[in-house]
């Protein structure tokens, strides 16, 4: 029996197999709100088996959504929406999790297929976007300068985090995780590239660590003991700082444990354009294992795990807990039972729901 397909427990909530879907944009929502092409999505994952979903990057606020077409969860009706997401995944068996998120200074873009690029300030849908300093992200494609936050703005943004959690264990989540990753305003703030604040918010690693620790803080303090609370976190940036940057990273995820974080996903910074990435089938393994063995907390990670030889790997040797598996999922919605069938578990047709697996199991 692989472990992969084993039940994996984090506080009071058990995933019927180690394979997770991470957070991933569809681009598909009007202000804000989940509709049937987000309900049929998460469904149609859910039913192929998976053992946890964590639904894609939503706003905790208009300014805080990447493109005008992320999701929100800001207001009782995008709330509404989001419970029948969340019942649908949990009818199928499934985990159903939640990214919370503010973009800072990479909000405010075009969909990926439509140019992935900041609106223009004539766009009848353009916001002004914030964050820890006046830098823009560059690259050619997100040019715009963010305003600065003001202390203001650091309690209005910590409190919309804190709104957002409670509507999302009000609508059924029961997994939340807090988006501290790829260049988005909690990891820009931690990020030397994009925080050159002189303020309490800014300088040293605890300076720019302070927006992530005390918004995490604020969370905690309203999401239950009992459900896992995690973080996806960009623990390097590829850009030759790295060893430096690992290591305040795990010092700041040894202060989110003290300060009650259950789990980590351990992902990358994305705050330069030119970063040196290392792309490849699960590059960030080893990586991982490192914070995991590091800060003693339960770990995933994504990026090129797609592969049931990779994926099983990397949880049979301990490195990852569950792992985080993508656009593997976009290409097949059912990719735990081909994995199943792949790895040679037994009875692999009942990793779907009886009205599938029923007739797979009686007709070879
Ligand atoms: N990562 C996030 O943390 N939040 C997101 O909302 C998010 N949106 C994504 C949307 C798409 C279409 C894709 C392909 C990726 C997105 N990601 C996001 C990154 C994925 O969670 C994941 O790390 C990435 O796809 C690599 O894993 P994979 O190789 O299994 O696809």
């Amino acid at each position: 029996m692989s472990k992969l397909f084993t039940p994996y427990t984090l506080k009071s909530i058990t995933m019927r197999n180690r394979i997770a879907v991470p957070p991933m944009c569809q681009y598909m929502a009007e202000d804000g709100v989940p509709n049937d092409w987000h309900l049929v999505h998460y469904a149609q994952m859910a039913r192929g088996g998976v053992g946890l979903i964590v639904v894609e990057a939503t706003g905790v606020s208009p300014e805080g959504r990447i493109s005008p077409n992320c999701l929100g969860i800001w207001n009782d009706k995008q709330a509404a929406e989001h419970a029948k997401i969340a019942a649908a995944i949990k009818k199928a068996g499934c985990v159903p999790g939640i990214q919370i998120a503010h973009a800072g200074r990479k909000a405010n873009a075009n969909r990926p297929w439509e140019g992935d690029n900041h609106l223009e300030v004539s766009d009848p849908r353009y916001w002004e976007i914030i964050g820890p300093s006046p830098i823009a992200f560059g690259g050619g494609i997100l040019p715009r300068v963010p305003r600065e936050m003001t202390k203001e703005d650091i309690e209005r943004v910590k409190a919309d985090f804190v709104a957002a959690a409670k509507r999302a264990l009000d609508a059924g989540y029961e997994w939340l995780e807090l988006h501290f990753a790829h260049g988005y305003l909690a990891q820009s703030f931690f990020s030397v590239h994009a925080n050159h604040r002189t303020d309490e918010y800014g300088g040293d690693a605890d300076g720019r660590g302070r927006f992530l620790l005390e918004t995490m803080e604020a969370v905690r303090a309203v999401w239950p003991d009992h459900l896992p609370f995690s973080m996806r976190f960009g623990v390097i940036e590829f850009d030759d700082r790295d060893e430096v940057t690992l290591q305040e990273s795990i010092e700041l995820i040894k202060k989110f444990k003290e300060g009650g974080l259950d789990f980590i996903s351990v992902s990358l910074g994305f705050n330069i354009p030119d970063a040196k990435i290392p792309w490849g089938p699960a590059f960030m393994a080893p990586i991982a294992d490192h914070i995991k063995k590091e800060t003693g907390l339960p770990v995933t990670s994504a990026w090129g795990f797609g592969r049931a030889d990779l994926a099983s790997a990397a949880v049979e040797s301990g490195q990852l807990d569950i792992v985080s598996v993508g656009r593997a999922h976009l290409a097949n919605p059912h990719w735990t039972y081909a994995t199943a069938m792949e790895l040679g578990i037994d009875k692999p047709s009942w990793v779907l729901p009886a009205p599938y697996a029923h007739w797979l199991e009686q007709y070879k």
